[in-house]
């Protein structure tokens, strides 16, 4: 199986490589380096199925040389996909490290994506493998996996723990197998994009590129041995991952903390025990646990830092998340597509609360342009475009949208509007592309258009945000009736039924006759969802 490629022009690859960001290190030698060093030092807590587990540094390792020959075992061969649906477990580190060390491209999936994302993501990666767990909460996964089977050409599932009629993995640590040796330029994984027009894309991340992105992130957020990282967030998210996330824990020998929900009476009793210094959440959550911080009896005095990103934070939450939680906060904007900005641990108070921050690397170009390209004068808002040692140059299989998400000269477009501040820091002001950021999970109003016209009895639909106290922003769908008008209630059913992650099921939906004469057949999709969305805000006086 030939590697995935993600290659950038030789002179950018070779100034990378130069400055020393590029260091031609790979996943798999990371932990063992890791491990050799600290072997002794605590590695991961969690808990699974109610049991509290902790390993030290020698026995994560220990894990991943079993999962590697394990899936060995079961005929895996280097470059070869798995996707791998996983919850906040710390098996979620030994299964991960384990295929890198198998040189296995693990495809990384949400615990809320259903049988239509995950048949979508196994074709899209021409995965041969799928790898999950039993159950978590109250979800079956191995009925997905049944579904998911039904519909792709999957070689091999793989549960963890009760393994039912597929493969199980075995942890045990074991006798070793032969290591693959991966290319530092080679893809290390694939992660999801948030989907801006239609199904998500994948990402491909090199073990160049990633591992500069979180090890300059853990410096950014000083991270040390001492430092107790909360992975609060979903685990395969880009942001728990790597800013500076559980990957750049590792990276500082810190420990990371598997949080099985990010809701405050579970998060806040980890960061009792374990003492945890810094976690990331998204906005809806960082307000959850200013309120539930209120009347805690938890002693949260640990914490040092509470990055904030994935969504926009309001200016009045930012000032006040410091004194709730008693501890700083670091903004943060990124993309799974690479560029990460934050605001330093040093910066005032003033930075802090006002922008995103500023990037990473001093080698990340930062482009923002009007509607017809042209840079726009400094200090005022535009499209972000930009290119980077960290940031894909294209993504996975997608022949006819990589033109239209970057540039020919290689910058990515963001899809975002923002402004950057004299010294460099970025404001987010809003967004060009039609998805709808609800609770930081990004939700395509394509992807579910599309859905909601395979109804019967839906002539059309356009579905667009609007701002939510609780969501930051959620769904509302707008369907013109064919025939009888369906339910909504029996809509969202349908929705479900489809396949899809619950985050996806409009959040609202408004039955109107016509989109209003105007609109129709004149005006593009896009201005057709902004104009229904203006109306609606204007008559129902803003909610
Ligand atoms: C993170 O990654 P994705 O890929 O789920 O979403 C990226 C998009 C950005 O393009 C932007 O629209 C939005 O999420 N976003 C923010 C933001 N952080 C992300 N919008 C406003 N303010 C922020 N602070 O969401 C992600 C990846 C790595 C680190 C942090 C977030």
């Amino acid at each position: 199986m030939l590697p995935l490629r993600q290659v950038w022009p030789e002179e950018l690859a070779d100034r990378y490589r130069r400055k020393g960001y590029w260091r031609g290190e790979t996943m798999s030698d990371l932990l063992t380096e890791k491990a050799n060093l600290h072997p002794d030092c605590p590695a991961v807590v969690g808990s699974r199925d109610g049991v509290k587990i902790r390993w030290t540094y020698a026995e994560l390792f220990a894990r991943t040389q079993a999962i590697a020959a394990s899936v060995h075992a079961l005929g895996f061969r280097p470059g070869e996909r798995i996707v791998v649906q996983l919850p906040n477990v710390p098996s979620f580190l030994s299964i991960v490290f384990g295929l890198f060390r198998a040189g296995i491209v693990p495809v990384f999936a949400l615990p809320a994506h259903r049988e239509a994302e995950i048949a979508h993501f196994v074709r899209r990666s021409e995965a041969a493998g799928y790898l999950t767990i039993d159950r978590f909460g109250k979800f079956d996964y191995r009925e997905l996996a049944r579904n998911v089977a039904a519909a792709t050409q999957l070689r091999r599932i793989m549960i963890l723990g009760d393994s039912q009629e597929f493969f199980s993995l075995d942890e045990t640590p074991g006798p070793e197998h032969p290591t693959h040796t991966a290319s530092p330029s080679d893809v290390a994984f694939l992660q999801i994009s948030g989907g801006s027009t239609g199904l998500s894309k994948l990402i491909p991340r090199t073990h160049d590129d990633y591992i500069y992105s979180f090890r300059a992130s853990a410096e950014i957020c000083g991270l040390t041995p001492e430092s107790v990282y909360l992975c609060a967030l979903p685990a395969a998210h880009n942001f728990p991952m790597s800013s500076p996330g559980t990957f750049g824990a590792l990276y500082a020998g810190s420990l990371v903390v598997m949080a099985s929900s990010p809701a405050p009476e579970t998060a806040f009793q980890l960061i009792e025990e374990e003492r945890v210094t810094i976690t990331g959440l998204v906005p809806p959550l960082a307000l959850a646990w200013m309120r539930a911080a209120r009347s805690s009896e938890r002693d949260l005095s640990s914490l040092e830092v509470v990055q904030v990103g994935g969504a926009k934070l309001t200016p009045e939450a930012a000032r006040r998340l410091g004194p709730a939680l008693g501890c700083k906060l670091q903004q943060v904007f990124g993309m799974a597509e690479g560029l990460v900005n934050y605001t330093r641990l040093d910066d005032p108070e003033e930075l802090v609360v006002a922008t995103q921050g500023r990037p990473i690397s001093p080698d990340d170009e930062i482009r923002i342009v009007n509607e017809s390209g042209e840079p726009v004068p400094e200090g005022s808002s535009g499209h972000l475009l930009t290119r980077g040692p960290y940031t894909i140059r294209g993504y996975h299989n997608e022949p006819e949208a990589n033109p239209i998400s970057f540039t020919a000269d290689g910058f990515y477009r963001t899809g975002d509007i923002v402004r950057q501040t004299a010294d460099g820091y970025l404001v987010v002001e809003g967004r060009a592309v039609d998805h709808i950021n609800r609770s930081g999970e990004k939700v395509s109003a394509e992807e579910i258009e599309d859905h909601l016209l395979a109804h019967p009895h839906v002539f059309d639909a356009a579905v667009v945000s609007l701002p939510d106290p609780h969501l930051g922003e959620r769904s509302c769908a707008f369907i013109i009736p064919e025939g009888e008008p369906p339910r909504v209630i029996e809509l969202k059913a349908f929705v479900r039924q489809r396949g899809l992650a619950d985050f996806k099921v409009p959040d609202q939906i408004v039955l109107l006759e016509d989109f209003s004469t105007t609109a129709v057949g004149k005006v593009s999709r896009a201005e057709l969802r902004r104009r229904l969305r203006d109306q609606y805000l204007q008559t129902s006086q803003g909610e």
